[in-house]
């Protein structure tokens, strides 16, 4: 480690002891980072117990995209009474403050307690059958932004990167999720057609700028990932049309009600509330 640089993980865990000081939650079990078009989904996990403005929290930066709110919530989940930490603020690679500025959140998370770690974003597809607006389940990924949140020799294993078992989880709530492998791109620019080709060729179905370095250092901090992107837009060349940060938003809001359903019955099971879709009313 350098002489003087400030240990980010020191600044986690201040600002997880900030998070538990303000909120009264003493520790969280599972944490979301709510990507574009993922803000209305912590509505419908269960009651708020607690929110804040994330820069009045030791490490987070005011966020720099319309559409990305820059909110921390506590919630208790239904059905479950598990403790959900909301991330509603997610820093950018292409923001330049750098990748310890980037997984701050899920380090905060890490260090409130959390062991899962549900990663959501608005992407690219490169399936042609995936319209905009359709969710679909991280797989694996390919980190192309060319740099990494680990320092030092720190192998980590990142062999089902992404937790098989959240996985099946989130197809038994929804047997039509497809699977994908999510390439991060260092951004803002979106890709260029001739890019699109090469991310499908090296194997990828989901071009985003976000979220594959924020499931490595999850994996770092030990926790089960579980990525979800939703396709707001066909990749560069995919379709004919030109790519538009409105066009984002507006799949966003139109597949808004289907993905928060999906998400919030997701995080239910995976905290052990009872299968069963009447949100466990009758084993309370
Ligand atoms: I929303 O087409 C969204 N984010 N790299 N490419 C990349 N990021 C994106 C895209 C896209 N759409």
């Amino acid at each position: 480690m350098t002489e003087s640089a400030p240990d980010p993980y020191l600044l986690a865990r201040d600002a997880a002891a900030a998070i538990a000081e303000a909120s009264g939650v003493p520790s969280h079990d599972l944490a979301l980072v709510l990507g574009s078009g993922w803000a209305g989904a912590a509505d419908l996990l269960g009651e708020t117990v607690w929110q804040a403005d994330a820069t009045t929290v030791p490490g987070f930066r005011p966020p720099a995209v319309a559409g990305h709110i820059g909110t921390l919530r506590s919630i208790r989940v239904e059905g479950s009474g598990a403790r959900a930490l909301v991330l509603g603020a997610r820093t950018h690679f292409y923001e330049g403050a750098g990748v310890d500025a980037v997984v701050h959140g899920v380090r905060t998370a890490a260090a409130t307690g959390a062991r899962t770690m549900v990663l959501t974003n608005g992407c690219g597809g490169i399936n042609p059958d995936w319209s905009p607006g359709t969710p679909v389940l991280i797989s694996d990924q390919i980190n192309f932004t060319g740099t990494t949140p680990l320092e030092g020799a720190n192998f980590l294993d990142l062999t089902d990167l992404y937790t098989p078992a959240l996985r099946e989880i989130a197809r038994e709530v929804d047997p039509t999720l497809d699977e994908g492998v999510y390439m991060q791109f260092p951004g803002p620019t979106y890709e260029t057609p001739a890019e699109v080709q090469m991310a499908r060729t090296v194997g990828a179905s989901l071009v985003g700028m976000s979220t594959a370095l924020e499931a490595i250092a999850a994996r770092e901090a030990r926790m089960d990932v579980l990525g979800i992107s939703l396709v707001t837009n066909l990749a560069a060349g995919i379709s004919p049309e030109a790519l538009s940060h409105e066009e984002v938003l507006e799949a966003g809001r139109d597949a808004g009600p289907r993905i928060s359903r999906l998400l919030a019955e997701t995080v239910r099971r995976l905290t052990g509330a009872p299968a069963g879709g009447d949100d466990g009313a009758t084993a309370r």
